[in-house]
């Protein structure tokens, strides 16, 4: 096994997950009511036998940094660590990371001070469950230079992707980043037999997509880094290697989703719902870790739930109906309150009797959601205290919204910012 140093690429600037990404780091975004993002690439890691991860991100909140520090403990004899590079002022560089490929430029001491082969770079916004282990073999077995990893996708897909045409032996020989026209797409359509040689069927999935996932000999990515000022890999290094060296695809046909939108990360989570979820978070062999939480087991005391995830120590109310949702840790559902379609983050704490005797001088509402509330179709973010009676229903449909003190629409999605209050019988 050659020594590979993973590089977790945690955000840019996090505004496609805006207002998630307000007070916090990208990677430390919560999902499925009580993991983090960054939990799946590192969980993903782990299972592969690698364990020397480095998070690139944009900027070091608090959250993340505790969240990694009190989860990840490696055993001091095999050297594993979790850390975070997070971009900061130099005496070279003042500003933020412009792109993947400059936040990975920006990092390369990190990752050439120990003499790594391999570097593996991740995505952290995707929800997938895979072996790098195989991703690696097959880097090695064709003498790549790069390998990209690649899944066959609909067309409707590929124009938001970086797509690929490959030639038999699987080296990649064109690529072009989110084609926009018809001509573009029709370049970097795979032939539907080399796919089925592959054992995949290609019904419907023509094109192979990059799953921003790749495997690059570590001196070839220095070199190339130092060679270009790319900012993204993407949209430049990537095309600009192809030409001169062998860049290679390996395979994936499992369940993979970009949740890097608003839009996508809401149906990733109610996808969690489903009879059967395409990303179980209760699988035997791989499971997905995260930091371990001291929580009560939730208290139903009357309510129908159907198809939803309840997260430990939340308590539920009488009447209340809960449907095709996600209830984070911590969440208080009053009497009679409806939730469909939404992924609700919980809490990061416990009021105490003295918080409740406050917020009733203050007329403030609770933490949690008060009786009789409505909430269709929505993300609300941890620590929200939604008051009585109070309706998020987006009656108008609206799509995308402009930021209002109590919250922003989404694709759709009403997503109430992290500690927002909304007041007693508010309509959204
Ligand atoms: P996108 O997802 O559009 O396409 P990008 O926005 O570059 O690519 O993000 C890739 C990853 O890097 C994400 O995890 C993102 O959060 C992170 N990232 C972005 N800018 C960053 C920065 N400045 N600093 C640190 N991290 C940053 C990419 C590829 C496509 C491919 C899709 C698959 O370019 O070819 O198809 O991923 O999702
Ligand atoms: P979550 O439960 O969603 O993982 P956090 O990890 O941010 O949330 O922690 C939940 C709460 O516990 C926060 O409000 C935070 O103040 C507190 N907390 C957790 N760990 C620590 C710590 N190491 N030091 C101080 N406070 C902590």
């Amino acid at each position: 096994m050659p020594r590979v140093i993973s590089l977790i690429l945690g955000g840019g600037r996090g505004t496609r997950l805006y207002p998630l990404t307000k007070s916090r780091s990208k990677p430390a975004v919560p999902i499925a009511g009580k993991y983090r993002l960054i939990d799946i690439p590192v969980s993903n890691c782990i299972h592969s036998g690698l364990h020397r991860i480095f998070v690139v991100t944009q900027f070091n909140s608090v959250s993340l940094h505790r969240h990694i520090y009190n989860t990840y403990k490696f055993d001091p004899f095999n050297g594993g660590f979790v850390e975070i590079l997070a971009a900061q002022q130099t005496m070279q560089n003042e500003t933020w990371y412009q792109g993947t490929a400059d936040a990975v430029r920006r990092n390369i001491p990190y990752f050439t001070e120990k003499s790594y082969d391999l570097v593996l770079i991740l995505s952290g916004d995707q929800l997938y469950r895979m072996d790098f282990r195989e991703m690696i073999r097959t880097h090695l077995e064709n003498k790549a230079v790069v390998t990209i990893a690649a899944l066959p996708v609909a067309e409707s897909e590929a124009r938001s992707c970086g797509v690929m045409r490959i030639q038999a032996d699987g080296r990649v020989i064109d690529f072009e980043e989110k084609p926009k026209t018809q001509e573009k797409l029709n370049r970097v359509r795979t032939d539907p037999n080399w796919l089925g040689k592959m054992g995949v069927s290609a019904q419907g999935r023509p094109y192979l997509a990059s799953m921003g996932i790749y495997v690059f000999n570590t001196k070839t990515l220095v070199e190339l880094l130092g060679n270009s000022s790319a900012t993204d890999f993407g949209h430049e290094l990537l095309p600009q290697t192809i030409a001169q060296q062998r860049v290679q695809a390996h395979l994936f046909d499992g369940y993979w989703e970009d949740i890097g939108t608003v839009g996508a990360f809401h149906q990733a989570n109610i996808d969690l719902t489903l009879d059967h979820p395409p990303f179980d978070f209760t699988h035997g062999e791989q499971p997905i870790f995260t930091r371990p939480r001291y929580l009560p087991s939730s208290r139903v005391v009357g309510a129908t739930i159907k198809n939803s995830l309840i997260c430990d120590g939340c308590v539920i109310g009488r009447g209340a109906v809960i449907e095709n949702s996600v209830i984070g840790v911590r969440s208080f559902i009053g009497e009679n309150v409806t939730i469909r379609d939404s992924y609700l983050m919980g809490g990061d704490f416990y009021e105490q009797t003295k918080d409740v005797e406050e917020n009733q001088r203050e007329g403030r509402p609770n933490l949690g959601v008060g009786a009789g509330a409505v909430i269709e179709r929505a993300i609300i973010d941890k620590n929200v205290r939604v008051g009585r009676n109070v309706k998020i229903v987006n009656e108008t449909g609206i799509v995308d919204s402009e930021e209002t003190p109590t919250h922003v629409i989404r694709d759709g999605v009403v997503v109430v910012p992290k500690t927002t209050i909304l007041r007693e019988g508010l309509v959204i």
